[in-house]
């Protein structure tokens, strides 16, 4: 059977419309659900709506809605939005379904029977943007008699009876998780923030409110909700169904593999989120992997500042292959990243366009005039022949360790490493120079051309799914044979198998398309 594997996107907020961070966010996680199944893994990947909490309730009273009808509203963006950035998702949890209240109760009851829920009152600091509570020691007064939180956003003070998790008493179990499980948080930067974070102290966290009722109940004292970001960790699990039936269809998921997240989120995933699996007993997540913050030429975009970026209008723009491939190889994933017109642009055509779209362009258009339209016969490999197919046969093993490190970039740099060698390889060799003094030659050079073309496109599928489909399609390479096993030397392009009539495959973006 299948090894399995579990990935999860952070679920959105939906107190607007989806923008670009979300879109990356989402494209990201799609790439390594890909990767994973061509790889032969069973994949289980969730995305979704983080629909409660004050700031959901607060966005839908501003517009005169119920914080349902809002949720509602704009869950169903975020859903068209993962369609339109190619998202291959197993599933899409709202917080707001039965399922997961069901779930959410479930943890609830375990950590309570664990000893580590007790009832006090909460008087500090709210942030309600992050929905997160801060220490004093935290926050920061401004010139202006405002109070903001380690990320900027303004905090409020509440008091309120509350119930408290002991997260002091899981300071030492997270330190050893960490040591013991290097890998549990991914890039460097972020492990080391969150291990001092952690020897710094842990103070008890509130985990429920009275204020508002817009959350799940806690059991047996229904004037409390919980706290938003008990609910809206325990997604992940809810989506198994593993806390109901662990028998069940998707049990055997639990733990996740990988958790994508953005790096403003890190503490919620790689404290909170383990300390509660610990205290209810149940396994902890593999891994989690915080990318970094995209910017609109270096300024941050977000909801609340306004300049956000509307993700359905950049695919329009540029179309979701040169947009995916763009977002995953400008930017190294887990550092910050700069978007702008001329990036896009500039990146996609040097390496789509001009790199991968010419060299299939001519090196098929002359094996459909010269070869009589099929994979041409080859003769003895030379030494370059030999060099060049090596290097695309070595993708694989790079490409398998990169996406354990969530290296996204590193990838696709390896790749395009190798079609600008074989633009080099065919440049070189002047098959049309070939053509007159030495045919069978000439065959050969297409035929490696061809074939290190099928392993790029190949391994390039997880990135730019449609785009590496055609290109196969030109190849001639049917359904069964793109999955990763077909890299192996037995798949090799066989001579003499018909090709369909080449098509151009990247065109070049030319500006007047675009109204930018
Ligand atoms: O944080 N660039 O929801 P959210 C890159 N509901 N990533 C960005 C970004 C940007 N400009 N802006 C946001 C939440 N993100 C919670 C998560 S998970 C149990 C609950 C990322 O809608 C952000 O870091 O504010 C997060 O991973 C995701 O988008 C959703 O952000």
């Amino acid at each position: 059977m299948a090894e399995r594997y579990y990935l999860t996107t952070a679920i959105s907020y939906p107190n607007g419309k989806p923008h670009i961070g979300h879109a990356y966010e989402l494209i990201a996680t799609d790439a390594l659900a890909r990767f994973k199944r061509l790889d032969g893994y069973d994949v289980f990947f969730l995305t979704g709506t983080d629909e409660h909490g004050i700031k959901m309730l607060q966005k839908a009273r501003a517009q005169g809605m119920t914080p349902r009808e809002l949720a509602d509203a704009n869950s169903a963006e975020f859903q068209r939005m993962a369609k339109s950035m190619g998202g291959s998702n197993d599933d899409f949890i709202r917080t707001s379904e039965a399922r997961h209240r069901e779930t959410c109760q479930a943890i609830w009851k375990r950590m309570e029977a664990a000893g580590d829920i007790y009832k006090d009152s909460y008087s500090g600091w709210y942030s309600v943007r992050d929905e997160a509570y801060y220490g004093e020691d935290e926050t920061v007064l401004r010139e202006d008699g405002s109070r903001v939180g380690p990320q900027g956003t303004p905090v409020e003070w509440i008091e309120e009876e509350s119930y408290f998790f002991r997260l002091s008493k899981f300071q030492e179990p997270l330190l050893k998780l960490y040591e013991s499980q290097p890998d549990f948080i991914g890039p460097a930067e972020r492990r080391n923030e969150v291990v001092s974070f952690v020897k710094s102290g842990l103070r008890d966290l509130s985990v429920s409110r009275t204020t508002f009722d817009w959350g799940i109940p806690v059991p047996g004292d229904e004037k409390h909700v919980m706290y938003v970001w008990v609910d809206a960790l325990t997604n992940y699990l809810t989506a198994t169904g593993y806390l109901e039936d662990q028998s069940g269809a998707r049990a055997g998921f639990w733990p996740a593999d990988l958790h994508v997240i953005g790096k403003d989120i890190v503490r919620f995933h790689t404290v909170y989120w383990p300390a509660f699996l610990m205290s209810a007993g149940l396994p902890l997540p593999k891994r989690v992997f915080a990318h970094g913050f995209l910017f609109n030429r270096g300024e941050k975009m977000s909801k609340s500042v306004g300049n956000v970026i509307d993700p359905f209008a950049l695919v329009e723009t540029y179309g979701l292959d040169r947009f995916r491939y763009f977002l995953l190889r400008e930017v190294s994933f887990g550092q910050d990243g700069n978007y702008s017109h001329d990036a896009i642009v500039n990146r996609t055509n040097s390496e789509l366009a001009n790199d991968l779209g010419n060299l299939a362009q001519r090196s098929l258009s002359m094996i459909a005039k010269h070869c009589d339209a099929a994979v041409p016969e080859f003769g003895e490999f030379t030494a370059n022949d030999q060099a060049i197919l090596d290097a695309a046969s070595a993708l694989l093993p790079k490409a398998r360790m990169a996406a354990d490190k969530q290296e996204l970039h590193q990838i696709l740099a390896a790749q395009i490493a190798v079609v600008s060698e074989a633009n080099r390889y065919f440049a070189g060799e002047e098959p049309w120079a070939l053509r007159k003094t030495d045919m069978a030659r000439m065959q050969t050079v297409l035929y490696v051309t061809a074939e290190v073309l099928r392993q790029v496109a190949i391994l390039m599928q997880p990135f730019i799914p449609e785009s590496a489909g055609k290109l196969l399609d030109v190849l001639g390479i049917g359904e069964t044979e793109r999955s990763f096993t077909a890299l192996s030397k037995d798949f090799a392009l066989k001579p003499g198998r018909a090709l369909p009539a080449p098509q151009p495959i990247f065109p070049r973006f030319v500006e007047s398309e675009s109204d930018a």
